[in-house]
């Protein structure tokens, strides 16, 4: 084999080569695409009927935090409500608590709070509660058995003490055997209106001391 014949086959192999070369990358490329092809479709799909279908959508007004749980950013939606009412509000303290550098652990007492929230609901859905006017306000017998019975004299005793420091209101308690009769008053003829339209329940939800209260209670702060 010649000198110059033998350069031919190299170049003629190194050229065969390079065709083979580009003709796997053509391949490779074509095998991706055709890879890639089938999401494609199925992300648009996605995309599209999404957006207008939610527009208007009743369930829009009902729960925009929900809504608000950005789908473009490709996470799945959290839901937002915690759980019950007490256990959503146990989260906000132990939010509060995280984020405040001075909370000391130490002295956390979730549990008390827990008991209060039980109180709470006790008093709020469980307590018989009948109220009749008397001259210059109200005056509610609330009754109950057991745990109920407990949360009733736990709680009203201390409310009395909330409700009397409202402007112009006066307010007592006195035990009955089945559980505490409230009497609150006022001299003036708007604060008794107000008085009696609040009633039981809005009387044990006037004011915002609750929410301090709550706080307290968790940190294991006195109260009172
Ligand atoms: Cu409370």
């Amino acid at each position: 084999m010649s000198r110059a014949h033998f350069a031919a086959v190299r170049f003629a192999g190194l050229v065969a080569a390079v065709v083979a070369l580009l003709a796997l990358d053509a391949a490779w490329s074509m095998a991706v695409e055709a890879a890639g092809e089938p999401e494609r479709p199925v992300a648009v799909a996605q995309a599209q009927p999404a957006a207008p279908a939610r527009e208007g959508h009743p369930h829009d007004m009902l729960a925009p935090a929900v809504q608000s749980g950005a789908p473009e950013s490709g996470r799945p939606r959290l839901p937002t409500l915690p759980g019950q009412d007490a256990f959503g509000a146990v989260q906000e303290i132990v939010a509060l608590l995280e984020a405040d550098p001075a909370t000391d652990w130490a002295r956390v007492d979730l549990e008390a709070l827990r008991q209060h929230l039980i109180d709470m609901s006790r008093v709020t859905l469980d307590a018989g509660a009948v109220a009749r006017p008397i001259d210059g306000g109200v005056q509610v017998d609330v009754t109950g058995s057991g745990r109920t019975l407990a949360a009733i004299r736990r709680m009203l005793s201390e409310h009395a003490h909330e409700l009397a420091r409202m402007p112009g209101w006066a307010a007592r308690t006195e035990p009955l055997v089945d559980g505490v009769r409230l009497t609150v008053t006022s001299a003036d003829r708007n604060e008794v209106a107000r008085i009696r339209g609040l009633g039981f329940i809005g009387l044990m939800a006037s004011g915002t001391h609750h929410q301090a209260h709550h706080l307290a209670m968790a940190k294991g702060e006195p109260i009172h």
